[in-house]
C-alpha cells in the first residue's frame, strides 16, 4: 500500500461553535452511518474509531480573547488545545482521521500533527480543498465566525494564538499551504494571503490547467523535504449539484472526477499523512449523498480505484506535466 500506516485512527470532532448554522455537530455520525470504517476495513486497514471527543473546558482566566470579532471564541480554544493533544497521540500509533464538525477542528488537528511532524524533525505542509481560504482574523473577518480562521490560526498569527493559549509553538509555515478550488475571499483576507505567501489555487487556475499540475507541485516539495501532509477537505471545494450538506455552498466547485482524481494522485504519492473531513452538516443533506460521497473519497485516498493500472501513470511521472 501507498499509505504509511495500515492502521487508521478516526476521530469524531462534533464542534459547530465556529459557525452560524447548526448542523455539524452529526457530521461525524452520518459518516459512521455512511460506512465510513467499514470502507476502510474493505480496503485491508485496520481501523479503530476512537468515538466522539469531548473539548476541555478553558476558565475565561486563561484565555485572552483578541480585539475583533470571533464569535465563541473560549469554546473553540477549549476543542482546539483538547484536540491538538489528541491528534499529536493518535499520530504516534496511525494514519489520524479527523470527522467533523466545522472547519474550525483544523485549528487543533492540524497544530496537533505539527507537533508531531517536529518531534519526526519532518516538516509538514497542508493541502486546503474548500471554497475559502479561512485566513480571517478577527480583526478582518466580518462574520465573527472561528470556521474562516483556521488557516491563520495554525499558521502561527499572533491574534488568534489564544485558541492554543499562548504563543504556538509549532505554526505552519505559511508557503507550506497549498490551497485548490477557493473561489470565495473577503477583501482583506486576500491582503492577508498576500501578505503571507499562501499558494492559492483559485478555481480559475482548476479551470485552466486541471487539478495535475497544481497538485504536482505540492507532492514535488513535500518529497523533496520528506516532509508529511495533512489533507483537509471542506464540503464546500465541491460543487454544491453533488455535495448540498454544506452550511456554506459557493457555486462552481470541483467536480466528481476532479474531486477523485485528486485523492487518486494523493494514494499514488504516498505522502499524506492525515485528513479532515469538514463542514459535513447531515441536516442539509439529500438522502445521505454528501456523506456517501466524502465516504467515497477517503476510499479513493486509501486506495479504491476504478481498475488496476501500472504504479505511475505516464503524465504522473516526476518532472513532467
Ligand atoms: N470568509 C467567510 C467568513 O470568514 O465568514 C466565509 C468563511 C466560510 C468558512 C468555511 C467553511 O470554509
Ligand atoms: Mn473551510
Ligand atoms: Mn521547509
Ligand atoms: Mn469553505
Amino acid at each position: 500500500s501507498n499509505t504509511p500506516h495500515s492502521s487508521i485512527a478516526l476521530l469524531g470532532v462534533p464542534v459547530q461553535d465556529g459557525t452560524h448554522e447548526k448542523g455539524c455537530l452529526m457530521g461525524p455520525d452520518a459518516l459512521r452511518t455512511a460506512g465510513i470504517v467499514e470502507t476502510l476495513r474493505g480496503l485491508g486497514f485496520s481501523c479503530t474509531d476512537h468515538g466522539d471527543l469531548s473539548p476541555v473546558t478553558t476558565g475565561s482566566d486563561s484565555i485572552s480573547e483578541p480585539k475583533g470579532k470571533a464569535i465563541n471564541f473560549a469554546k473553540i480554544a477549549g476543542w482546539t488545545q483538547s484536540l491538538s493533544d489528541k491528534a499529536l497521540d493518535m499520530a504516534r500509533s496511525s494514519f489520524p482521521l479527523f470527522m467533523g464538525g466545522d472547519h474550525s477542528l483544523s485549528m487543533g488537528s492540524v497544530a496537533g500533527m505539527a507537533r508531531y511532524a517536529a518531534e519526526q524533525k519532518r516538516d509538514l505542509f497542508v493541502l486546503w480543498l474548500d471554497a475559502h481560504p479561512d485566513f480571517n482574523l478577527p480583526k478582518t473577518s466580518d462574520s465573527g465566525n472561528m470556521h474562516g480562521m483556521s488557516v491563520a490560526a495554525f499558521c502561527g498569527l499572533s491574534e488568534l494564538s489564544g485558541v492554543y493559549g499562548g504563543p504556538l509553538e509549532h505554526p505552519v509555515n505559511t508557503s507550506h499551504v497549498h490551497m485548490m478550488g477557493i473561489r470565495s475571499v473577503d477583501r482583506q483576507e486576500r491582503d492577508l494571503l498576500k501578505q503571507h505567501h499562501v499558494c492559492v489555487n483559485d478555481m480559475r487556475i482548476l479551470d485552466e490547467v486541471g487539478v495535475i499540475k497544481p497538485l504536482q507541485q505540492l507532492l514535488d516539495a513535500v518529497k523533496q523535504q520528506d516532509a508529511m501532509l495533512h489533507v483537509s477537505l471542506d464540503v464546500d471545494f465541491l460543487d454544491p449539484s453533488i455535495a448540498p450538506a454544506v452550511g456554506t455552498t459557493v457555486p462552481g466547485g470541483a467536480t466528481f472526477r476532479e474531486a477523485h482524481l485528486i485523492m487518486e494522485l494523493l494514494h499514488e504519492s504516498g505522502c499524506v499523512t492525515s485528513l479532515d473531513l469538514v463542514e459535513l452538516n447531515p441536516f442539509l443533506d439529500h438522502r445521505g449523498k454528501t456523506a456517501e460521497l466524502l465516504t467515497d473519497l477517503t476510499a479513493s485516498l486509501f486506495g479504491r480505484k476504478i481498475f488496476d493500472r501500472p504504479t505511475r501513470r505516464p503524465h504522473f511521472r516526476h518532472g513532467t506535466d
